[in-house]
C-alpha cells in the first residue's frame, strides 16, 4: 500500500519541471491520478528538490487548518504550480487551471521519519 509520504510525493512532487505550459495541470492531474473517480478540487505541485521540501519540517512551526499541531512553513519561497479546477469543468472531464507561483509553503509531518504527508497550503 502506498504510505503517506508516497502519497505526498505521489501529488505534490515535480522537481524537474522548471516552466509550465497552460495544459500542465490538465496533464499533471490525470497522470498522477488525481482525476480518478472524482476530479480532486485543488492540487498543488512544487518543482524544488525533494530534499529541500523535507527540511521544512525542521522550519517555523505552525498550526495546520485541522488544528494539529505538525505543520511547517517554509523560511523560503518556492516554485509551485497550483491547479485549480475550472468553473462547470464536470467528471470525468477534468478542466484545470495552471497558475505558476513563488510563495512560501506549508506541510504537514510526521515525526516517524519527518516525512512531509500533507499540503496544508502557501502564503
Ligand atoms: P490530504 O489528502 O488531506 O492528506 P492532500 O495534500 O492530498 O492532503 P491519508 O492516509 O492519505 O488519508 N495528515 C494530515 N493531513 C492534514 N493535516 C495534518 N496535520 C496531517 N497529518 C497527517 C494527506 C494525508 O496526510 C495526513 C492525512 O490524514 C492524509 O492521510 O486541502 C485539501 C487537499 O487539497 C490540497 C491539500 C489536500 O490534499 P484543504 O482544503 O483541506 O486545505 N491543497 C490545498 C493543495 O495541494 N494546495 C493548496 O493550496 C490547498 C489549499
Amino acid at each position: 500500500k502506498e504510505s503517506q509520504a508516497e502519497k505526498f510525493q505521489r501529488q505534490h512532487m515535480d522537481p524537474d519541471t522548471s516552466t509550465v505550459t497552460a495544459s500542465y495541470c490538465n496533464e499533471m492531474m490525470k497522470r498522477r491520478n488525481m482525476t480518478v473517480g472524482q476530479c480532486k478540487p485543488v492540487n498543488t505541485f512544487i518543482h524544488e528538490p525533494l530534499p529541500d521540501v523535507q527540511v521544512i519540517c525542521f522550519q517555523g512551526n505552525v498550526t495546520c487548518k485541522n488544528g494539529k499541531p505538525n505543520c511547517h512553513q517554509s523560511s523560503s519561497k518556492m516554485r509551485i504550480t497550483d491547479c485549480r479546477l475550472k468553473k462547470g469543468s464536470k467528471y470525468p472531464k477534468c478542466d484545470y487551471q495552471t497558475q505558476q507561483l513563488q510563495k512560501s509553503i506549508i506541510v504537514a509531518c510526521e515525526c516517524v521519519q519527518y516525512e512531509t504527508v500533507d499540503f496544508d497550503g502557501s502564503v
